[in-house]
């Protein structure tokens, strides 16, 4: 795992803080992933959201499953923890009085429907009860800060787990940024949303957290209560405080070197 984006260097180089774990609605030891490829569960449907479905798992990512609805197509696959309300196992619809509805953009006659759960549900592999684990509690409050970073679920692109800081707070909702992007991916949430990690979860689950964008915004702060900077970070410092430096983090094919360094201001 040591190909991926590394947070310990970046955090004492921005100096910046990691929101605690506390403030997450996740379980503080990432629940253990044990479905496989091919089980069968059940899993409100994303774009239909009170209705029920037969759901294949067809990735297994950290503590998420990949999925796709039955009868539905290959372009509207879905990602949900284990530890999911969305997600249930087969039975649990009918043991509740209730029918397992067809995907929306069910790609057959609903009249074949029950004929297709049918020859669906036969003779595959279901996944056992104990692979559902439990929803954790909210955090009571929202105790999120501007600036803490944290890993999110980039909802535009919903397999990656990217690098990002809390950019705004208001009430219980929290503005998430994604370090080195522009703001076309940011996007307001619950603070106890479960598309949001603390520093680290990535790491924990076996799940792959995505480099940063290439716009770094590094913003030293040299006040007291920061932990002295790197010999990396004096060496990129350019002013003595406050400074701020967008650094190119990667090159890029096209241009070949790296750009310099760009002072805004
Ligand atoms: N292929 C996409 C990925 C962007 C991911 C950004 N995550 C915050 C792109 O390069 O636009």
């Amino acid at each position: 795992q040591n190909d991926h984006f590394q947070w310990e260097k970046y955090l004492e180089e921005t100096g910046s803080l990691s929101a605690p774990s506390e403030y997450f609605r996740q379980s503080k030891i990432p629940p253990a992933n044990d479905f496989k490829v091919g089980m069968k569960l059940e899993a409100h449907d994303p774009r239909n959201t009170t209705s029920v479905c037969i759901a294949t798992v067809v990735g297994v990512t950290g503590a998420r499953l990949r999925l796709r609805l039955d009868g539905s197509d290959n372009q509207n696959d879905f990602w949900r923890l284990v530890d999911s309300p969305d997600i249930q196992p087969v039975g649990t619809c009918e043991k509740e009085g209730d029918l397992l509805q067809p995907p929306l953009g069910y790609q057959m006659n609903t009249s074949s429907w029950p004929m297709f759960l049918l020859r669906t549900l036969t003779g595959s592999e279901m996944a056992p009860e104990a692979f559902f684990k439990k929803e954790p509690p909210k955090p009571p409050l929202n105790n999120f800060k501007v600036g803490m970073k944290l890993e999110a679920v980039d909802r535009k692109n919903p397999y990656l787990i990217c690098p990002a800081t809390i950019g705004n707070v208001k009430g219980d909702e929290v503005y998430i940024t994604f370090d080195g992007w522009s703001g076309a991916f940011n996007y307001w949430c619950k603070y106890d949303c479960r598309d949001i990690f603390p520093v680290g979860w990535c790491n924990l689950t076996g799940d792959i957290l995505q480099p940063l964008g290439s716009n770094v915004l590094i913003t030293k702060n040299t006040t007291k209560t920061q932990p002295p900077p790197s010999k990396a970070a004096q060496r990129s410092m350019q002013s003595p405080q406050n400074s701020a430096i967008i650094l190119p983090t990667h090159q890029t094919k096209k241009s070949g070197r790296p750009k310099p360094p760009v002072c805004p201001s």
